[in-house]
């Protein structure tokens, strides 16, 4: 099936056990490249003559090298990068990594997204970095022309998570660079693409470019230490703090050990969480059915503001004993658009449980052929617009039906899965 089938080029890329025979070929490679693709070695690692700096995989040079390919072909133009709605460390970082990069091909980048900075880490990242991400909203975008970006960036996701992408799309707007590590979500047609779903954070990825030597960071410029510290924030939320890190995050993880400010994450960790997600994590816990290991929450509804309370709901019930995935969901509703819709967020600590195919089996698709849903190891979520059934909750007997009738139908689809013999289809 779709689901576990990512592309053979990546089954292919653990590392090689032939190293001597790899680096060989890749020194070659690297004496016919301009300069800029070689890895820039900061001076440090090899003062003793002992290279101490992890070098990035033969397939993170190669595609480092596509993409300085594909950037100067581009140099000059205006770009933007769409992240999902409620982006994450790792997306936001990313971008910013994306932005710096392109500058030096005098690319002009805006970060977008359409919905909010939900998580109080997130809005502490933005803050105290100065990290150049805005928002759009829907309704700003009509008072917007697009036809000035000469092409646009997805990063940490393939377009599925965002409202923008449809919009961008309409004014003919092509894709141009694509980087990810979720498992691929739709067929995407991108000048440059690089979506390696066995990689745990996109900013491993984006870690091992600059290695590569698409950008030198340098402890002098405030903006590289700023940047750094974001990557190394993204890195460690999209690896729950390193616990699920592999080798090649460990590496970046290293590399940007060299620049990050400790303080600085420090303080963007520190962020307090909201008595209102208090609240929602309140009613995850009260709400909670246990099912052959599962935890399964439905919390009513919450603002759009509070939208990534959902997440660190189901972060706290998977930590329950005897529990191993833990699913909350949602409806997060938008006063400004009149919006609806159900988000849920899945955690799980099993090895065996692939949270993208579980969540594209447990709900499917939509009419124009999208999942609702999808993940990466260990978390997943998912988006269902109410579409007609949206708003008219000042009618709170409507608003209480309403919620029962997804509440009861989410259940339904997840418990299929959960507890197979419940399932009367199979009996
Ligand atoms: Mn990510």
């Amino acid at each position: 099936m779709y689901v576990n089938s990512s592309p053979a080029q990546f089954e292919n890329l653990s590392f090689n056990k032939d190293i001597n025979s790899e680096d060989l070929q890749l020194d070659q490679e690297l004496m016919e490249l301009p300069a800029l693709t070689r890895p820039s070695l900061p001076a440090s690692s090899v003062d003793n003559g002992i290279h101490l700096s992890p070098r990035p995989t033969s397939l993170a040079m190669q595609k480092s090298e596509e993409l300085q390919k594909t950037l100067l072909g581009h140099r000059n133009e205006r770009h933007l990068v769409i992240l999902q709605d409620f982006p994450d460390p790792d997306a936001l970082s990313c971008a910013w990594a994306y932005q710096l990069i392109s500058q030096q091909y005098d690319i002009k980048c805006e970060i977008v997204y359409a919905g909010t900075l939900s998580h109080q880490e997130n809005i502490a990242l933005v803050k105290l970095t100065n990290l150049p991400a805005q928002r759009w909203t829907m309704q700003s975008l009509k008072s917007k022309d697009l036809s000035c970006y000469h092409g646009f960036v997805l990063i940490d996701n393939q377009g599925t998570t965002s409202q923008l992408l449809s919009a961008v799309q309409s004014y003919g707007v092509p894709l141009l660079v694509l980087v990810d590590h979720h498992s691929i979500q739709t067929e995407m047609k991108s000048e440059f693409t690089d979506i390696r779903p066995h990689v745990r954070a996109t900013a491993t990825i984006f870690t091992q470019y600059l290695q590569a030597g698409l950008l030198s960071l340098d402890s002098s410029i405030n903006q590289h230490i700023k940047c750094a510290t974001a990557l190394m924030h993204g890195l460690r939320s999209d690896t729950n703090r390193l616990m699920q890190a592999q080798e090649e995050d460990f590496m970046a993880a290293a590399y940007l050990s060299k620049f990050y400010d400790a303080q600085l994450l420090n303080a963007i960790l520190q962020a307090n969480r909201s008595k209102r997600v208090m609240d929602v994590i309140e009613r995850s816990l009260k709400n909670r059915i246990v099912q052959n290991n599962f935890s399964i929450a439905g919390v009513g509804y919450l603002r759009y503001d509070d939208r990534d309370a959902i997440p660190q709901a189901a972060d706290f019930l998977v930590t329950e004993e005897n529990v191993h995935t833990a699913v909350v969901y949602g409806i997060v509703h938008d006063e400004d658009d009149e919006l609806e819709i159900v988000i849920g967020s899945l955690r799980t600590t099993k090895l065996t449980l692939d949270p993208d195919e579980f969540i594209k089996e447990a709900f499917g698709q939509d009419s124009a052929g999208r999942f609702f849903g999808g993940g990466r190891t260990g978390a997943g979520g998912f988006e269902i617009p109410m579409g007609f059934l949206s708003g008219g909750n000042e009618n709170s007997a409507y608003a209480k039906m309403k919620w029962e009738v997804f509440d009861a139908q989410v259940k339904q689809k997840l418990l299929k899965l959960v507890n197979p013999k419940d399932n009367p289809i199979q009996s």
